[in-house]
Formats: structure tokens, sequence, C-alpha cells
């Protein structure tokens, strides 16, 4: 089967991850790579053997024969190549956070809807291995129902030396952060009623927010809580970029905890098991489980995209936890719950 050809848009810090995990799967190629400054993609590109290089994404759609559009520029770009992307009939993915608001994510999703264009978002943290494995027991039915969870993402991490544009957002940790830990939460429990949050800035030097808490009644009435922080303090248990969970259900308990270890305990004790991520040559090594999480993501895509079943990560599923970001933001500014109304399917969800 002929692999389908696509464009990279962004050279930046993730493009040079996102690029070797495309590597790792047969049935994509990539042909071409637009960046506004064409140094760092033709720096990309000779490390990879691409010969395309471009700072036009205009002149790269008129001069490469592609079957989609990767982007991975920061967010303030999503929208302008997302409509170009419309515009061109071309399938796209858009890294998370998909927009700067939830109106312009909508418009995003609408662009598309009408060209007939299929928009997937790159939405990686549910594709951790550890993740899946602690959603596989909860389907199993160990602990039972599920009542209670609490998702732990906080660490010292100087998270703004190779990002250092996360500095600069007015909203930075649930856009950033928030994007994945929410998104997780909805994979793991459902949809979302209520939500309420409170945010905080430790650092004196950064424009958003870099810790945040957010409450929510989940699916069938669990109570889960997001904590999460990047205050670069020192924490025991701090292992970044690994997310804990610890989930209570009416017959036991789980906890995904350090070291990608699940701990499952029951009527007959505590079940523990490691369930490490794998180790791919290209990732790096402090943001391991996070890198090979981009593999799996990126296959489910490309399965859609050869028309082989539906991505689970598709613009309207990540539109549903774009809500859930900017409700967090609208709860820490009022002070006051946010609640959502499930439409009879549950396939959407809107706010009262
Ligand atoms: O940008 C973020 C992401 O997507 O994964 C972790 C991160 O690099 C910092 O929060």
């Amino acid at each position: 089967m002929r692999p389908l050809r696509f464009a990279i848009f962004g050279a930046g810090f993730w493009a040079n991850y996102q690029l070797p995990a495309w590597l790792e799967l047969p049935g994509a190629e990539c042909v071409a790579i637009y960046n506004r400054t064409l140094a760092k993609a033709e720096k990309l590109a000779e490390r990879f053997g691409i010969t395309g290089v471009y700072d036009d994404p205009e002149k790269l759609l008129a001069s490469e024969e592609i079957d989609f559009i990767d982007i991975i520029t920061d967010v303030g770009t999503h929208s302008e190549f997302v409509h170009l992307a419309g515009r061109h009939k071309l399938p796209v993915i858009c890294q998370k956070p998909m927009a700067t608001s939830l109106a312009e994510a909508e418009k995003m999703v609408a662009t598309c809807r009408r060209a007939r264009v299929p928009f997937f978002v790159h939405e990686n943290w549910r594709w951790q291995t550890p993740i899946r494995q602690l959603k596989r027991v909860l389907n199993d039915g160990a602990i039972g129902k599920p009542f209670r969870a609490r998702i732990d993402m906080i660490s010292g991490f100087p998270v703004f030396k190779n990002q250092p544009f996360l500095r600069e957002l007015e909203q930075f940790i649930i856009a950033d952060l928030g994007s994945h830990t929410l998104d997780t939460a909805r994979f793991l429990f459902g949809e979302a009623s209520e939500l309420y949050c409170h945010t905080a800035r430790v650092h004196a030097d950064i424009k958003g927010e870099d810790v945040a808490t957010i409450m929510m009644r989940m699916g069938r009435g669990v109570t889960v809580t997001c904590n999460m922080a990047y205050a670069e303090n020192y924490l025991e248990r701090d292992r970044f970029p690994e997310t804990y969970f610890f989930v209570e259900g009416d017959k036991g308990s789980v906890e995904l905890g350090p070291d990608y270890w699940i701990r499952v305990t029951t009527k007959s004790g505590t079940h523990a098991r490691r369930y490490p991520p794998p180790r791919y040559a290209w990732a790096d090594p402090a943001y391991d489980v996070v890198h090979a999480s981009i593999v799996p993501c990126n296959a489910n895509i490309l399965a859609a995209l050869r028309g082989k079943g539906q991505a689970e990560t598709t613009d309207e599923d990540n539109l549903k936890t774009v809500r859930l970001v900017f409700a967090a933001y609208d709860s820490a500014a009022s002070g006051s719950v946010v609640r959502f109304q499930m439409s009879k399917n549950s396939r959407r969800t809107r706010r009262q």
C-alpha cells in the first residue's frame, strides 16, 4: 500500500520527537517541513533526510503533493494553519492545545466539517503505556464501581528550559498540561457534569498560572480531582512527566504511582506490576513516557486517515476537552461552579 505523504508545520522542540515517532510507523512518509525560520526547518530536514523545506506554507502546498498536514507549531498559529488545510481540502492533525479559546476551537472544527476535511488533535497523554493499563484495570471491574479519583501531575521540573514560550502564555498550566490531564480524566471516567477550579502562580517571572486544582463530577458520579503544578520546588516523588493516579471503587482501589507501578488492592490483597513505556533511541530520557506515547497516538490517527476505523482524538472529541480547559479558567476567575448539560446520547456536552 502506498504510504500517505505528509508535511509537518513547525520545527521547534516537539517536532524533534514527533517526526522520529512517525518514522516508527509504516504507511506514512514525511516529505516536507514548513517553519517560519527556514534555518530551523533545514536543520530538522537534514537530520531526517527530508527534501522539501519551506518558510512559506502556501508555497509548500503549491509545490508538494501531500495527503495530510501535521501541525506542530505553538498554539497561536494552530487556527491559521487548520483553516489553511480546510481551504486546500487536506486532512489535518493539530497538536494540543487545539486553540487559544473555545470560540476559536469551535470555528476550526466547524470549518473542517463544512469543508469535509478530517481533523484530528494530537492528544498523546492518554496513550501512555501505564495509563492504557490503568484503563484496562478499571474496565475489568476488579475495583468495582469507581466513586473517586485523584490525578496528580505535580512536578518541580524546569519546563521553561526546553519550552521557553510557555513563560509568555497568559493561560499556562491548564492549557498546556491540563489539556492532557483533563483529556485523560475524560478517557478514564467519562464526561464532566460539574467543574470547579482554583489557580495560583508561584513563579514571579511568568505570565500565566503554574498551579491548578480542578474538581469535577464525571461519568456516573465519580468525583475527580486534578492537581497540577510546575512550581520548580522540591518533591520527594517527583518523576516528571509521570502522572500519578489513585482511584477508589466500591470493591477496591488502584494506584498508578512512581516508576510505572500499578497496585490493585482488593479483598485478595495488593497485586503490583510495573508497566514501563517502550524506550525509543530518539526520545529524550527526561520525557520518556510522553515521547513514547506519540507513536500509538500517531498510529491511531493514521489508521483513521487510511479509513480503518475511527480515531480516539478527533476534533469533535477534543472539543470536549477544550471546553473543560476554558471552563476551568472561567471557574477560577469567577469562583463559581461550571455546570455542563449532557445530551441524550451523551456525545455532546454544553455549558448550562
Ligand atoms: O508541553 C507539555 C506537553 O505537551 O507535555 C509536557 C509538556 O512538555 C510540559 O508541560
